[in-house]
């Protein structure tokens, strides 16, 4: 996709994240929402320049707020660099990130960080790496079974993994690292005679268990990837092949599964190569929506621009921060002066659009919009449906003296009722760097006979 078809194509939805590159999404279910986590590739990177992992979150699977970088590699004194796939997990009201990380001495290991809240700050608790072999330490996944027993696998070409102990960042030293054997049935057969590549498994596992069944998804079958999976009735196998998942698609050579259950539904997460500038090295996270096979099998996965559909509505009568953003086009996001994020890089034209907003039977009746700008500002049009969509209303954002300078506006707006998509569409003479954008609210009208 080029800038131009981004711009065009308002009614995509994969991949969820424009705003940035996002690779190795990690899909964690808390409290009624979900928290992806990316790794996150650096803007025109012609390798893995990848130096920190950001954070997502939504309650409805299409609108996705962003709360930037939650780790950082540098947090691991004793790392250099390369923050690739890792998969945080909730353990007793704390939240355990799994990273693979270049050590200063050189070669991968994999640590681990720890913080009070899904969206960190995670510190490293150990000033060292959890779990090392010396050969392709990436790419951790981590489950907690029903017993209480924490495996972490992780690997390339070789799967290992350690049984955690309840503190999360330590394991069984008397089971010790174990390397699992991959056999052509656990893992299906490669071609060719690489040694240490017998079987289709590459790399990128992700470890869960679901009705009794314990699932291995992973990045298979050398470059370019597709996605395969094995299965097991135990936590350390003995793993049965189940096939492709995902065949090779998209522009990036890698992929990436993630995959979680959300009120109800199933989700497959990966990344492909979609945004304008991808690839290999300038990835992207996406999401679709798959019913398991009666017998626990999962059906065959394709890449769209579709993605998956609301699982609940967006109430507009409470504080919605502006980078909540179902698909945009041309903005950014950086953290903001007042804490959090805000919206930036908001160039004339630019747009964002939010899904299945419910403005509910009596209506809204007026928008709150807290921004800044250092120029003469610009107006925010709100539009239903489409950039072109019909006009509700218009925002003016005057010069608010300063991009620290945060101001509420409000304006009036003509009564909207239903559920609607909604796109904020950005308009200024100066044409770039408009104003920044921090959060918004609508106000209901005031019901009519009492209802
Ligand atoms: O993102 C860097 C590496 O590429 C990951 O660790 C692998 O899984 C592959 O996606």
């Amino acid at each position: 996709m080029n800038a131009a078809e981004m711009k065009k194509n308002y009614h995509y939805n994969n991949p969820i994240i424009q705003t940035n590159y996002t690779a190795d999404p990690a899909p964690m279910v808390y409290n009624d929402r979900v928290y992806l986590y990316t790794s996150h590739d650096e803007d025109g990177s012609t390798w893995f320049t990848m130096n920190d992992w950001k954070c997502y979150s939504s309650s409805d699977m299409v609108n996705w707020t962003d709360h930037g970088s939650v780790l950082h590699f540098n947090e691991f004194r004793w790392a250099r660099g390369d923050a690739w796939a890792g998969q945080c997990v909730e353990r007793n009201g704390k939240f355990y990130f799994y990273v693979p990380i270049n050590k200063k001495n050189g070669g991968m290991a994999v640590g681990v960080a720890v913080s009070d809240s899904p969206l960190g700050p995670f510190k490293d608790p150990l000033g060292h790496p959890l779990v090392e072999t010396g050969t392709g330490d990436i790419d951790p996944t981590v489950f907690i079974d029903d017993d209480g027993q924490a495996y972490l696998y992780w690997g390339n070409p070789y799967l290992w993994y350690v049984k955690l102990n309840e503190d999360m960042i330590s394991y069984d030293q008397e089971v010790g690292i174990v390397q699992v054997e991959l056999t052509p049935e656990g893992f299906g057969k490669r071609e060719g005679d690489d040694p240490k590549r017998p079987t289709l498994y590459e790399e990128a596992p992700w470890f869960y268990k679901r009705n009794g069944l314990y699932y291995m998804v992973y990045a298979a079958s050398g470059i370019p990837e597709n996605i395969a999976y094995s299965t097991s009735t135990s936590p350390t196998g003995p793993w049965t092949f189940r096939g492709i998942i995902m065949p090779t698609q998209g522009t990036s050579f890698t992929n990436h599964p993630g995959v979680c259950d959300f009120k109800g539904r199933s989700y497959f997460f990966y990344h492909n190569g979609a945004l304008p500038g991808g690839g290999g090295f300038t990835r992207s996270v996406c999401v679709e929506e798959f019913e398991y096979n009666p017998d626990g099998t999962f059906p065959t996965l394709n890449m769209t621009t579709e993605g998956v559909s609301p699982v609940a509505n967006l109430n507009p009568y409470i504080r919605n921060e502006a980078e909540t953003i179902a698909w945009s086009y041309g903005v950014r996001t950086e953290p903001c002066s007042k804490g959090g994020m805000n919206v930036c890089n908001i160039d004339d034209e630019d747009y964002i659009k939010v899904r299945s907003v419910d403005f509910g039977s009596v209506g809204a009746e007026s928008f709150t919009a807290c921004v800044s700008s250092v120029k003469n500002g610009g107006m925010i049009e709100l539009r239903l449906g489409s950039p072109d969509g019909k006009l509700i209303g218009v925002l003016n954002v005057p010069n608010t003296g300063g991009y620290d300078n945060w101001k509420l506006c409000s304006t009036s707006i003509e009564n909207t009722q239903g559920v609607h998509d909604l796109f904020f569409v950005f308009k200024g003479e100066a044409k770039n760097d408009l104003f920044k954008f921090d959060f918004w609210q609508f106000e209901e009208a005031q019901s009519r006979n009492g209802e």
